[in-house]
């Protein structure tokens, strides 16, 4: 099996639109093995956007992850769950996502943009060990 870090941040939330999401992760097959509704530190935030720390937005970045609860969980599939998750997202930017991903449907600002993926399989792996340490 395979699994992916998925965070229904802040702005998903405060919309009520968990269950929207987690619905089509359901309906398309794949299944939620943990979830935690959380309040993100500002450390793991931190330690998560790590690739971003140079850019300019990357404080606005840790300020929204981490100003209410976030439902943080981890996704399986078969195989390249990853990229079903990403797919079903959208672009990061919501003005170019497709009409029926996440973003598409619910999102048009590009920092509040309802969820978080891993991108790629060293990613998920990484940040399913920083957001569930104690996972097997
Ligand atoms: P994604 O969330 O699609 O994986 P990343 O990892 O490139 O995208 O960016 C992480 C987050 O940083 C995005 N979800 C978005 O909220 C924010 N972000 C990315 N690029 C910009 C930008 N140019 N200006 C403001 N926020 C940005």
């Amino acid at each position: 099996m395979n699994r992916t870090l998925v965070i229904l941040k802040p702005d998903a939330v405060e919309r009520g639109l968990i269950g929207e999401i987690l619905g089509r992760f359901e309906r398309r097959g794949l299944t939620i093995v943990a979830a935690e509704l959380r309040k993100v530190s500002e450390a793991v935030a931190k330690a998560h956007y790590a690739e971003h720390e140079e850019r300019p937005f990357f404080a606005d970045l840790v300020a929204f992850i981490t100003r209410s609860a976030a439902l943080v969980m981890v996704v399986e599939g078969p195989a390249d769950t990853w990229r079903i998750v990403r797919s079903m997202m959208g672009t990061t930017n919501p003005a170019d996502a497709a009409p029926g991903t996440i973003r598409g449907d619910f999102a048009t600002d590009l920092a509040e943009n309802l969820i978080h993926g891993s991108d790629g399989p060293d990613a998920a792996a990484r940040e399913i060990a920083l957001f569930f340490p104690g996972l097997s």
